[in-house]
């Protein structure tokens, strides 16, 4: 669906593998906040822009590529944690070459202090930004990002 001025803004948030443990596991680099804690501000924050979010997670590359092909004609942009795919995945940056609805790729984690393997992002070159360091705060940020590019 387009966005008219009676439909708001809608954006897709993903959630990729292991994301679904936040809050439980390893807080000292992913914080405590739950996952649903994060859909839950992003939902409030989206509400304050005039926009609308739906969440998906998934541990598995091809739902996450077939989440993003069935994005076409629903959402006008989409945010992107795609996890460890980030780095490994020719599968979700194409999918998201393919559907060309503008994408900011986020991360909890500042992916460039960390390990080297996870200083190449396959996801980047086809996103229209990268937010990585602020914890549950980069979606935010990705998101106020976006609903700036996509009315501006
Ligand atoms: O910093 C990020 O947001 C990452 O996308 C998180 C991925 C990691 O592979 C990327 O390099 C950077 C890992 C997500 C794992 O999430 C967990 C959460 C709680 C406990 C264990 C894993």
């Amino acid at each position: 669906m387009l966005s008219t001025p009676s439909s708001p803004l809608s954006v897709l948030v993903i959630h990729g593998p292991n994301l679904n443990l936040l809050g439980q596991r390893e807080p000292g680099i992913y914080g405590s906040v739950t996952l649903e804690e994060i859909n839950s501000q992003l939902e409030a924050e989206a509400m304050k822009l005039e926009a609308k979010i739906s969440a998906v997670q998934s541990n598995h590359e091809g739902v996450l590529v077939d989440t993003i092909h069935a994005a076409r004609g629903q959402h006008q942009g989409i945010i992107i944690n795609a996890g460890a795919y980030t780095h490994t995945s020719v599968a979700v940056r194409d999918a998201l070459a393919a559907v060309k609805i503008p994408t900011v790729e986020v991360h909890l984690s500042n992916i460039y202090q960390r390990e080297a393997f996870r200083h190449h992002s396959y996801i980047a070159p086809v996103a229209i930004g990268q937010i990585s360091g602020f914890g549950a705060e980069s979606y935010r940020l990705g998101l106020l990002a976006l609903v700036h590019h996509l009315r501006h």
